[in-house]
């Protein structure tokens, strides 16, 4: 994904209508829309290829099976035409070496998440988030996800990883996080949900956290 303005909307509306909206409002300031079950268990995984069309689609389904269940996923998930998947990394090398194939073969992205923003997070991500780190580099994935409500283990997580994967990183506004605090603790985007989704204006919202950030 294109770096320009460091803001990933997080779609989680449940109807089709609103995220249109919502998306058409944004899309000047945001570099990609995620996606994940609220919208596409509300809508079907059409909305992407409707998205898609407005600025590129991660698909936040942070996958967790077998290879081979994670291999069909992720077929489906860029046949629909999403540009990026975001998997889960405690499943183990196999599971993940299984999307970064696939994502290779289309041309696609994969974000492994390392530890969760929210404050049970920590209780069993913490003591492995830094090996999922290493083991997203060593897999040749494009980046990870790491939380904005925690921008120290943001910077610890960068150590892990250099500087050749991305950091994308929720938790800003409804979470506590702040974006200005993550993106200078060294991540790449900050994901956003709620704070614009459900301002009275979304682009308003959307234009002051890139202000914030200078990015
Ligand atoms: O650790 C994570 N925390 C998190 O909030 C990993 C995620 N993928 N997310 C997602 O980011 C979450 O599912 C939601 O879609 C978005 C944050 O939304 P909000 O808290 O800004 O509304």
């Amino acid at each position: 994904m294109e770096k320009k303005n460091c803001l990933i909307l997080a779609l989680d509306v449940t109807d089709r209508e609103n995220a249109l909206r919502i998306a058409n409002e944004v899309s000047e300031y945001v570099d990609s829309i995620k996606v994940g079950y609220p919208l596409v268990l509300g809508e079907g995984l059409g909305i992407v290829k409707e998205l898609a069309e407005l600025a590129p689609v991660i698909a936040d389904f942070k996958v967790a099976d077998i290879p081979n269940t994670d291999r069909l996923i992720c077929e489906h998930v860029f046949n629909a035409g999403a540009d990026a998947i975001i998997t889960h990394g405690f499943t183990g090398r196999d599971s993940l070496d299984s999307c970064v194939k696939v994502a290779e073969e289309y041309d696609r992205d994969v974000y492994v998440v390392t530890e969760m923003s929210h404050p049970g997070g920590v209780e069993f991500f913490r003591p492995v988030a830094e090996t999922i780190a290493q083991m997203a580099a060593d897999a040749g994935a494009t980046g990870v996800v790491a939380p904005a409500t925690r921008p120290e283990r943001v910077r610890d997580i960068r150590k892990i990883i250099g500087d050749d994967l991305h950091i994308i990183s929720p938790g800003v506004g409804a979470q506590g996080g702040s974006a200005a605090d993550v993106i200078n603790a060294g991540a790449d985007w900050v994901i956003v949900g709620r704070s614009i989704y459900n301002s009275n204006s979304p682009a308003d919202a959307a234009m002051k956290i890139c202000n914030e950030m200078k990015c």
